[in-house]
């Protein structure tokens, strides 16, 4: 093992965890590309319960789904999952991903938000962007993943990417006029229910329109460095019971003490 993981974020080993090197070999393709494909981390029955909560949430909330973060035109959102089913710890406690966000990161960090995102038929295509709102000043801060709870494919509104984008100084803005075209470098993010992307979201990227109607839901897990505040800050959206019932690796990740 790299000894550099626990130095990294120390207090994040003194309450218990323990990083996973296996999907190592990916890793500098992620620093060099900005992207990951994992495959087949969720199993059959996962992908089928992940499923199910999305359509129970969404059914619920109905009009309200996805306001804690942002409704988009044309996309079925939810956000706040981590107070709406202990399940989701399966995705944000995942010891691939947080490894990997350390190698990406290299310092403290949190969850900065769990959201639900499915393109609709006709819909779905979003402006390229970072994550990263402000100048880029060369170190990596923010980091995301989709949990792909169907096939995504160029037809249904798969991901699509600028490889090498994280990279660039210059903002978004002043290198791509109209951010809703295709770019001659994008590429797609295409998978199985069960895959993992994994991309340092200083990478240009968005969902792309949903050509098909094929179903292309997914979760974002996203994490930020510990300095920074959360898109959802937990503090405020996790309920008092949600709270007592974590773990102290949970909490930490969460920043809720
Ligand atoms: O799910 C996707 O394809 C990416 C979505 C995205 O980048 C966003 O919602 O900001």
């Amino acid at each position: 093992m790299n000894n550099n993981y626990k130095d990294y974020d120390p207090k994040l080993f003194k309450r218990g965890f323990k990083c996973d090197f296996s999907k190592m070999d990916l890793l500098p393709e992620l620093a060099s590309n900005g992207f990951i494909i994992v495959r087949n981390v969720l199993g059959d029955s996962q992908i089928k319960e992940f499923r199910k909560i999305f359509e129970d949430l969404y059914a619920k909330e109905g009009s309200l789904a996805g306001t804690e973060v942002s409704q988009m035109i044309g996309i079925r959102r939810l956000a706040n999952l981590i107070n709406k089913s202990k399940l989701f710890k399966q995705i944000y406690l995942n010891k691939i991903l947080l490894t990997t966000v350390l190698f990406i990161l290299k310092k403290p960090f949190k969850l900065g938000s769990l959201n639900g995102h499915d393109p609709l038929k006709g819909g779905g295509l979003q402006e390229f962007h970072s994550d990263w709102k402000h100048p880029f000043d060369g170190n990596n801060h923010v980091i995301n993943s989709i949990w792909m709870l169907d096939n995504f494919h160029i037809s249904n509104g798969a991901t699509r990417v600028i490889p090498k984008s994280h990279t660039i100084k210059q903002s978004i803005d002043e290198l791509i006029e109209n951010k809703l075209d295709d770019h001659p470098e994008q590429v797609f993010l295409e998978g199985r229910a069960g895959d993992l992307a994994i991309f340092n979201s200083h990478l240009w990227h968005g969902s792309y329109v949903n050509k098909s109607g094929e179903k292309r839901r997914a979760y974002h897990c996203y994490f930020v460095a510990r300095q920074f505040p959360q898109q959802t800050n937990q503090r405020i959206y996790l309920d008092e019971d949600v709270k007592s019932e974590m773990d102290p690796v949970s909490k930490y990740i969460l920043d809720i003490d």
